[in-house]
């Protein structure tokens, strides 16, 4: 509870909507006896299907994730692997599975298009302000962050609040999920356009590299399934229609452990990191699928563990090298927030945790060790490297090609922000700070950096000027 009272002191907004939510938080946390700020379970509204969407359950899904039962009915009849709790990490090689390898997709190209920024808008809203600017008070938002010597931040556009993932299309333009269910797009002068609705607590959409295929991750409306969808001809606001690829997977805990960002790999495979269903391990036994990332073909059919051991971690990124990387949220007790390295076929630690009502680690059992330890509480969420070809000339942040940037999502001092590592993780250091609640980031065509903020629904663009 301390720790709530910490939270909410340092995180003085006086909006109506976000007193709403921390009103909403509390009790959420208080029922939950989760006395952390991991992403919090803002208030669900209604889900509002419309008429552009029309989820497709009789269309193609995967023979055997079609059962109502949300547990039971994911298919794994093709994984190989196994992760006997007593034994040590499969082998890389052994992590590939049976499945074909398939071909690495060309990279995205966006169009170049120079980005231009948008008028902040004027000061209308009708609520109280505090210590924070109001929430359309973009020029007081963008005046806040602060950037390293060279660099410059700048508003771009704002939509609702609560954006939990954003990625550009193969057009251009910024997509933007939305967690009450909505997906909008933004083009490069700012302007947003709705593009579709009808989900449930969205938190991830990725596009298929060199596809128009949009997928997204969100949860069944009972809370008690997490869905990955596929949107064909996705950048074409016509087309509109999304189709569940699997759902029935295994969900969900508190307001954020589901489904979360969908990455796609070098190898052409889709992953999705599943969070634990419950807090420390608690809630036994164990889902063979939950505290994973999962990998999936595009196309649907098996779904299959590629690690374990990973209690949230919201998002997941590879460098040049191929290397994976995600940071995880850790349980309620507080032990540091994990930067890892995602290792194929290994463990990496939940649910293991040093707390009097946790499970003691397998004596055989090895855990691979984070790189880095973050800060306690702070909710590592959205995660990029930085790969931009426009950062090959050393034209635009100049010297930071693969490194990897990551959001502090919670309101706990010392987040809000976010934090650089340097190629392969080796040293970690921040970046941007004076964020509200910084959920996502990711490169754009121009080498620009981009956050989207959840709380002020407010897009930056971190623009290297020399
Ligand atoms: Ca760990
Ligand atoms: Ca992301």
């Amino acid at each position: 509870m301390m720790a709530i009272l910490a939270i909410l002191a340092t995180f003085k907004i006086h909006m109506r909507r976000l007193r709403q939510l921390i009103i909403f938080l509390l009790i959420a946390l208080s029922t939950a006896a989760c006395a952390r700020p991991v992403p919090p379970s803002s208030t669900p509204p209604a889900p509002q299907p419309t008429t552009t969407m029309a989820p497709n359950t009789a269309t193609a899904q995967p023979p055997s994730a079609t059962t109502t039962d949300p547990i039971a009915s994911v298919t794994t009849s093709a994984v190989t692997l196994t992760f006997p709790t007593e034994t040590p990490p499969l082998a890389a090689a052994t992590a590939t599975s049976s499945l074909a390898t398939l071909t690495p997709f060309p990279g995205l190209t966006p169009t170049s298009a120079a980005l231009n920024p948008a008028v902040p808008p004027a000061g209308t809203g009708d609520y109280e302000c505090g210590d924070y600017p109001c929430f359309d008070d973009a020029e007081a938002w963008e005046a806040r962050i602060n950037v390293p010597p060279g660099f410059e931040a700048r508003y771009l556009a704002q939509v609702e609040p609560h954006p939990t993932s954003f990625t550009f299309g193969p057009d251009g333009l910024l997509y933007v999920a939305r967690q009450e269910g909505e997906i909008l797009t933004v083009d490069a002068g700012g302007r947003v356009a709705p593009y579709l609705d009808g989900f449930y607590h969205l938190v991830s959409i990725a596009f298929q590299p060199g596809t128009d295929r949009l997928f997204a991750a969100s949860r069944g409306e009972g809370d008690d399934e997490a869905i990955i969808w596929v949107i064909e001809n996705g950048e074409t606001n016509g087309a509109s229609t999304a189709r569940k690829l699997y759902d029935g997977l295994p969900c969900c805990y508190g307001g954020w452990h589901q489904a979360n960002g969908i990455a796609f790999g070098p190898d052409g495979y889709g992953y999705v990191p599943l969070g634990a269903l419950s807090d420390h391990g608690e809630r036994a036994p164990l889902h063979p699928l939950e505290a994973t990332i999962l990998r999936f073909h595009p196309d649907g059919g098996s779904i299959e563990p590629y690690a374990r051991g990973l209690r949230n971690t919201f998002d997941i990124t590879w460098d040049s090298a191929g290397r994976l990387f995600g940071a995880d949220n850790m349980p309620d007790h507080g032990p540091p927030e994990e930067f890892n390295e995602i290792l194929p076929g290994a463990e990496h630690g939940f649910p293991y945790y040093d707390c009097q009502t946790c499970t003691p680690t397998p004596p055989d059992l090895e855990i691979v060790p984070p790189l880095h330890d973050l800060l306690a509480h702070s909710a590592p969420t959205g995660i990029t490297t930085y790969l931009s070809e426009a950062g090959d000339t050393g034209d635009t942040f100049p010297g930071y090609y693969d490194n990897i940037f990551l959001t502090l999502w919670s309101s706990v001092p010392g987040a809000q922000k976010v934090i650089r590592f340097s190629p392969g993780g080796e040293t970690m250091t921040d970046f941007a700070t004076g964020f509200a609640a910084p959920v996502d980031v990711t490169v754009g065509a121009t080498g620009s950096l981009y956050v989207v903020d959840w709380a002020t629904g407010i897009v930056f663009e971190i623009r290297y000027v020399g």
